[in-house]
């Protein structure tokens, strides 16, 4: 299986509960190294640049509201198949629906606070990982 790399974002709701330290570890202990990160205040203008693919949703702008709520940690994971073992370790995005033991079973409250971005293809990795980074700020651990 390929080395990917993909955005991680721990929402601000899971930051007040600091839990980054549990997230982070579910991470490692499944192969995923951590090779970039940005703690980060968005504004709504910067949430919205970031979710511009959900402009026309319904709840894009308590989305937006949501995740400039707080400081948020954004970061770069490298593995193989990071993309997709990271949208398995964060369960479904309603935590209703996740799987247990998923990052969202355990610690999102609703659809909305959900506690974890993760990208959802290549395509957009790369587009998400440039919004938050510059190369220089990329460390490969391979
Ligand atoms: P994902 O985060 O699991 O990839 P997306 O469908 O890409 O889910 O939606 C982005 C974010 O928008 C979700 O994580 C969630 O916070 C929010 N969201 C998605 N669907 C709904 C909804 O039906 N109501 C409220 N918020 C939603
Ligand atoms: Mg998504």
């Amino acid at each position: 299986m390929a080395v990917q790399r993909t955005l991680s974002i721990i929402k601000p709701d899971a930051v007040a509960k600091n839990v980054i330290g549990d997230i982070i570890r579910r991470f490692e202990e499944n192969g995923l190294s951590v090779i970039a990160t940005n703690m980060i205040h968005l504004s709504a203008e910067q949430a919205g640049r970031f979710y511009a693919v959900h402009a026309e949703r319904p709840f894009y702008k308590d989305l937006c509201s949501f995740m400039s709520s707080g400081p948020v940690l954004a970061m770069c994971l490298e593995g193989k198949n990071a993309i997709a073992l990271n949208r398995q370790l964060m369960g479904a995005t309603n935590p209703k629906e996740a799987e247990e033991g998923t990052i969202r079973a355990d610690h999102a409250d609703s659809i909305d606070a959900n506690a974890v971005h993760g990208s959802d293809s290549e395509e957009n990795a790369a587009i998400e990982i440039d919004f938050f980074f510059s190369n220089l700020d990329i460390n490969s651990r391979l």
